[in-house]
């Protein structure tokens, strides 16, 4: 990996960049990953690369709906893999929900390599080798196991393409998703959208599920059903637009 300056001002966002490569190097990301990367980065730079509060709200309402699930699931691809495995592994223990590895691009070889690097980050159990269950779509991501994301009543997706999310949700599962694109048809199709980077909101959801571990089922419903996921994606929306009003009338 190349040594990046801790004290450049784009050191996070280069460092991230880094580990993204380094993933493809290993034969864990796919090439399609870097793109998908590119453009996760230029949303989360007109949000001005922090969890805003929608987000924030958005987590805290995922925490609760983990809590709240019977047979919960995070669904691992080639680019959460390559930047967020030990915050995957952390979240997945403090709601007890194991990890699926399950990918657009399928092949066994990468799908060992990802259970084997969740495995070296400290994972003991990882799914998705078995795929002996379908999803109704014609691309890798409809294989899955039945003892995983086929019979999960909750289902978080960090980093998505869309058609899978909408399978989902038509299955009667809520979905969790982490899309940094509040236009993307994950963010529009999702239970809860988080418009967030996932190397800051994985821990965004595991602190408010450790902060509510204490809470009642009825606390904890009545705030998954204050929720109103087209509220949250407006509001961010408007932070996008407010922070190239700032920069067209005050940075420039
Ligand atoms: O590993 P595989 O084979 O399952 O493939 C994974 C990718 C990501 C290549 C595949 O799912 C894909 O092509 O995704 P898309 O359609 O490019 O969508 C990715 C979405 O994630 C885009 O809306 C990006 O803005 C967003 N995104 C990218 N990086 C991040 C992100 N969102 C949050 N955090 C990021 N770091």
């Amino acid at each position: 990996m190349t040594e990046i300056p801790e004290n450049h001002p784009r050191y996070f966002s280069l460092l991230t960049r880094e580990r993204i490569v380094e993933g493809v190097n290993l034969g864990i990301t796919s090439m399609q990953g870097l793109i998908a990367q590119g453009r996760g980065e230029c949303f989360d730079y007109l949000l001005g690369e922090k969890t805003n509060a929608f987000a924030e709200k958005s987590e805290t309402v995922a925490a609760a709906m983990l809590i709240l699930a019977e047979k919960p699931i995070i669904s691992v691809n080639g680019n959460t893999a390559a930047l967020i495995p030990e915050q995957m592994i952390r979240l997945s223990g403090i709601v007890g929900a194991p990890l699926e590895v399950n990918l657009f691009h399928r092949t066994d070889e990468r799908i060992n390599r990802i259970i084997n690097h969740l495995k070296d980050n400290g994972a003991t159990e990882v799914l998705g080798e078995k795929g002996d269950e379908k999803l109704p779509l014609s691309h890798g991501r409809g294989t899955v196991d039945s003892d995983g994301i086929f019979s999960a009543d909750v289902v978080v997706v960090p980093l998505e393409d869309g058609d899978r999310c909408e399978t989902l949700v038509n299955m009667g599962k809520k979905v969790i998703t982490i899309d940094l694109n509040p236009l993307s048809r994950t963010s529009r199709t999702a239970t809860v959208s988080i418009v967030d980077n996932v190397v800051r909101a994985l821990d965004g959801i595991a602190n408010a599920a450790l902060e509510m571990q204490d809470w009642d089922r009825e606390q904890l419903e009545k705030l998954v059903e204050s929720y109103d996921n087209k509220a949250t994606l407006k509001k961010s929306l408007a932070a996008i637009n407010e922070n190239l009003r700032h920069m067209a009338d005050e940075v420039l």
